[in-house]
């Protein structure tokens, strides 16, 4: 029997044929999973450590991008869990409460509250704000670490500590002081000299101290637990370098930087009494690393927030992306996974699009030298703007380099933006629709083709919010989602319906229809971006929709429907209220350098004063040390001999320059090598609160060798 078979048929047959061959030979590796392969989605943000208020830097990085991604998620319907809370263990926190003598409790507590009340007041709307020291979380954190201990996971070492025997604890790297072998430098700690930069290990301190009891420590002998890193490279490989071409160069670049690099076993406890007690026996005193136990806060967070928490962690249709600074990569790209898959039951990340650092006028962000815009002030001077430092932050985000806030352009975008195109335009449809048709949505008549291709735009730009906010480019997002303003704008500049009249009141109706479906789109389309804005342009519409399905469409608002009145969406923002945050930020940096004077040493007695020998001498030569940024080989007359003296003068003084100048110098200090040079003494120094030096010097030229009293 022949059998004929059309040739259109055999490609049809040949065209399946290769679709299952695939299916069955390639399957998509699991990241390409399209969005609707995911059943739901758990979205994480980085636990900001409670040591401190949050700032534009953590916004702009890590809570803003976030936000918009999780608001979006749940206007499509998803299945969403917005996680964070508050990292409240590590050594920052113990060191902030040592400072204010407070306990380390206090601090989160304070910081904890403060940080909440400011997200929720900025409109991030996670589903839970925790805290790591949760009972919950203590628990979580603990189980996870028995479950890789009691598996044999970790290597175990003991290793030689400095310990302080008066306070009879051991000693984080912070809590050691000493001079740095590199420069001289007195209060040097055991993990960097901030005089010089180099970064140290306490053992490289000279005459190394306590800051807990000032007392010389000991090195003693503790033991800690290490996660084998190296052991779990193959699987990092895999998963990021091959299956996760796709994640933001940033991020990909970090991890195939430490991969190339090699990875070592990583310490998952300290010695410290303020964090989750290691689960073991013998280990009194001894916490998990805050590096081990925060990101365990995630699965904690969500255990406390729903009894379906195993479902998001541990289904292989969840998508979970975690939010984070650039900073945190290694942690959230290479520990934790490496954590999660040593466990064994939990999902691993879809995404991990770290953001880049946010500068402020130029300079980098610095707690310590308070040089920030503080959430919880910028709320307080700017009540009710909210949207605009979420507008700002989002439009300036550092996505894929630093980038910098400035006051001037939060003034500039606000007032060039959000009120001349986004205010402009809802209000002039809506006072337009109130003055002629006495708020009543009027019915559109004969379109023309203008009027059909602004129409057609509508579903263009939604679907380019949505690819640009799916492949976490928040800043195209709002740029497109703008452009639905602007064409609002352009519209009703070249229709004028403003020149209405009883001959053209058909064609104003049209006009005005078509700019109330905008708005109405609008209404919905800005909703992950500026959430009280959009509700404010919901009032005035009297139109509310949650339902993202429904922007596209140019039929929201029926004829008859009733709006409201309108008021501004936005407000100018004058040169004054802008002078006053720049000055604030000059005025901060200027007490920050009269502030911070150092606080006095302990009280000696005149016993330990008089064996100080300080004298008068004179420079006899000078010449900078090759190859260091700080330090100058100087030969004083001491008047009692000739001997030279390595100082850390460098950046303030040119060698040339002080030859001759009569100075103080301490001379019976014990001489020590600084870059192989053996100095022998150490001349007096003033140092001011931004680190400047000056010379000590008698103020008239005295015989050298002259005791100093
Ligand atoms: N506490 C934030 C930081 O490094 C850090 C994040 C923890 S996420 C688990 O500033
Ligand atoms: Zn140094």
């Amino acid at each position: 029997m022949q059998v004929n078979i059309h040739p259109y048929r055999i490609g049809t047959y040949f065209y399946f044929f290769l679709l299952i061959f695939i299916k069955l030979f390639h399957p998509e590796p699991l990241n390409k999973k399209r969005m609707s392969a995911f059943k739901r989605h758990l979205v994480t943000s980085a636990l900001p450590y409670a040591n401190g208020p949050i700032h534009i830097g953590h916004l702009a990085g890590v809570y803003i991008p976030s936000d918009i991604y999780t608001r979006y998620l749940r206007l499509k319907g998803e299945d969403v869990l917005s996680i964070c809370g508050s990292d409240e263990h590590g050594v920052p926190i113990t060191l902030k409460a040592r400072q204010e003598g407070i306990t380390p409790q206090d601090v989160v507590d304070k910081f904890h509250n403060l940080n909440k009340i400011s997200f929720e007041k900025l409109g991030i709307a996670f589903d839970i704000y925790a805290r790591t020291t949760s009972p919950v979380h203590h628990e979580m954190a603990s189980e996870f670490f028995k479950t890789l201990y009691d598996k044999g996971d970790f290597i175990e070492k003991t290793s030689d500590q400095y310990y302080d025997e008066e306070a009879k604890q051991f000693l984080a790297d912070r809590y050691i002081t000493g001079t740095c072998p590199h420069c001289g430098n007195d209060q040097a700690y055991g993990d960097q000299c901030e005089n010089c930069g180099t970064s140290l290990s306490p053992n490289e301190l000279i005459k190394p101290k306590s800051t807990i009891s000032g007392s010389k420590p000991v090195l003693k002998q503790t033991r800690h637990w290490y996660l084998p890193l190296d052991r779990y490279e193959p699987f990092l490989k895999k998963w990021i370098l091959e299956e996760h071409k796709d994640w933001k160069t940033n991020v990909y670049g970090q991890c195939k930087s430490w991969l190339d690099t090699g990875l070592q076993p990583r310490a998952v406890s300290r010695d410290l009494n303020w964090g989750v007690p290691v689960p073991v026996e013998g280990a009194e005193g001894k916490v998990l690393y805050v590096w081990f136990d925060a990101p365990i806060g995630y699965i904690s967070a969500t255990k406390e927030l729903t009894r379906d928490w195993e479902k998001y962690w541990k289904s292989q249709d969840t998508k979970m992306v975690h939010f984070i600074g650039k900073d945190n990569i290694v942690f959230h790209c290479i520990i934790f996974p490496s954590m999660l898959k040593a466990e064994g039951s939990y999902i691993l990340p879809e995404n991990v699009p770290a953001n880049e650092f946010l500068n402020l006028e130029g300079d980098k962000i610095s707690t310590s030298r308070n040089w920030a815009v503080w959430l919880h002030e910028y709320l307080e001077d700017f009540e009710g703007k909210e949207d605009v430092l979420r507008y700002v932050l989002c439009a300036n985000a550092p996505e894929t380099k630093d980038n910098d806030f400035t006051w001037k352009d939060f003034q500039n975008r606000n007032n060039n933006e959000l009120v001349a195109i986004l205010g402009n335009f809802v209000n002039r449809a809506v006072v337009l629709t109130n003055k002629f048709f006495n708020g009543i949505v009027p019915a559109s008549k004969i379109l023309n083709d203008y009027d059909r291709e602004t129409l057609k735009e509508i579903p263009v730009i939604k679907s380019r919010v949505e690819q640009s906010i799916e492949r976490f480019r928040f800043r195209e997002a709002l740029k497109e989602a703008m452009n639905l303003a602007r064409l609002g704008n352009k519209y009703l500049a070249d229709t004028e319906p403003w020149n209405h009249n009883k001959n053209n009141e058909e064609r104003v109706k049209t006009i005005l229809n078509i700019s109330l479906q905008i708005s109405a789109n609008l209404s919905v389309l800005l909703k992950p971006f500026l959430p009280f804005s959009a509700k404010k342009l919901s009032g005035f519409l009297n139109f509310e929709s949650s339902d993202w399905k429904n922007i596209g469409s140019d039929k929201l608002l029926i004829p008859g429907h009733r709006i409201n009145k309108a008021s501004h969406l936005f407000q100018k923002i004058d040169d004054k209220l802008i002078e006053k945050q720049v000055q604030k930020l000059i005025d901060t940096r200027q007490t920050l350098t009269d502030k911070i004077v150092a606080p006095a040493k302990d009280v000696i007695n005149f016993e330990d004063f008089s064996q100080l020998d300080i004298r008068t001498g004179t420079i006899l030569e000078a010449e900078k040390i090759p190859k260091t940024k700080k330090l100058i080989k100087l030969l004083i007359d001491t008047g009692i001999d000739q001997r030279t003296v390595v100082s850390g003068i460098a950046e303030y003084y040119k060698a040339e320059e002080i030859i001759g100048k009569q100075v103080s110098i301490l001379v019976n200090l014990a001489p020590r090598k600084l870059k192989g040079i053996e100095s022998q003494g150490m001349i007096l120094m003033a140092e001011d609160t931004e680190g400047k030096l000056v010379f000590v010097s008698p103020e008239e030229n005295i015989q050298n060798g002259s005791e100093i009293k």
